[in-house]
């Protein structure tokens, strides 16, 4: 397999955990966010939206995070990382989109750098905006994990594909300078996470392509 992936994207970071969650061993392209190269012609044939990751797989070429990790979970079931249990599959797919859905989107590169450009934004408002959604999407995960079993993982006590969304989520929002406080358990989960071989394995600075 081969992943097209940037260190500090937290898409690639999801898709890298649940590689690294699975023991799957896989070639690493490194694909320059900060240089525009998801832009260009080439990787469009790959990925048509211009976002990483993508991952190619003999002659499947697959794009979009959520997507990639159920396609490997079908494909390569141990360990599950999409419950099989009705209820736990609604609860980790309920978390996983709470930040796939409602917080990354509007905080992407291309939407960052719309404000700043085209509308004018300064840097200031910009991280106002992006410490915004972070707590209101934040917000919401701490409070259905309120509503959850203790746990050091988000749902049950195994990793979940919840669990590969919320990491890169919370490492992002702490690169940017995000104020994390109030989410206690928010913060008790990614530090757990964080405590464990895949999760450090699939980390930004363990990246082949990672610029300090
Ligand atoms: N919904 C997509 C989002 C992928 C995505 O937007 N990736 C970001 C990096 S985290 C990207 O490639 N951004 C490029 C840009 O905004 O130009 C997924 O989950 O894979």
């Amino acid at each position: 397999m081969k992943l097209y992936s940037f260190f500090n994207s937290s898409t690639s970071f999801r898709v890298r955990i649940a590689l690294a969650l699975k023991g799957l061993p896989y070639d690493y392209a490194g694909v320059n966010l900060r240089g525009g190269e998801q832009g260009k012609d080439a990787y469009r044939a790959l990925s048509p939206a211009g976002i990483v990751p993508v991952l190619v797989d003999g002659d499947v070429t697959l794009t979009q995070s959520l997507a990639i990790i159920d396609y490997l979970d079908q494909r390569y079931p141990a360990p599950r990382l999409v419950p099989e249990d009705a209820l736990a599959r609604a609860r980790a797919l309920e978390i996983a989109q709470t930040i796939a859905c409602e917080i990354h989107p509007i905080n992407n590169i291309r939407v960052l750098k719309y404000l700043t450009g085209k509308l004018d934004v300064s840097e200031a408002d910009k991280a106002a905006w992006y410490q915004h959604w972070v707590d209101e999407g934040l917000g919401a995960v701490e409070s259905l994990l309120a509503k959850l079993p203790a746990s050091a993982y988000c749902v049950g006590d195994a990793p979940t594909l919840a669990d590969c969304c919320l990491v890169p989520q919370v490492a992002n929002a702490l690169r940017m300078g995000c104020d994390l406080s109030r989410f206690a358990r928010v913060r008790a989960v990614y530090e757990h996470c964080m405590a464990q071989p895949a999760f450090i394995q699939a980390a930004p600075q363990n990246q082949p392509d990672y610029v300090a």
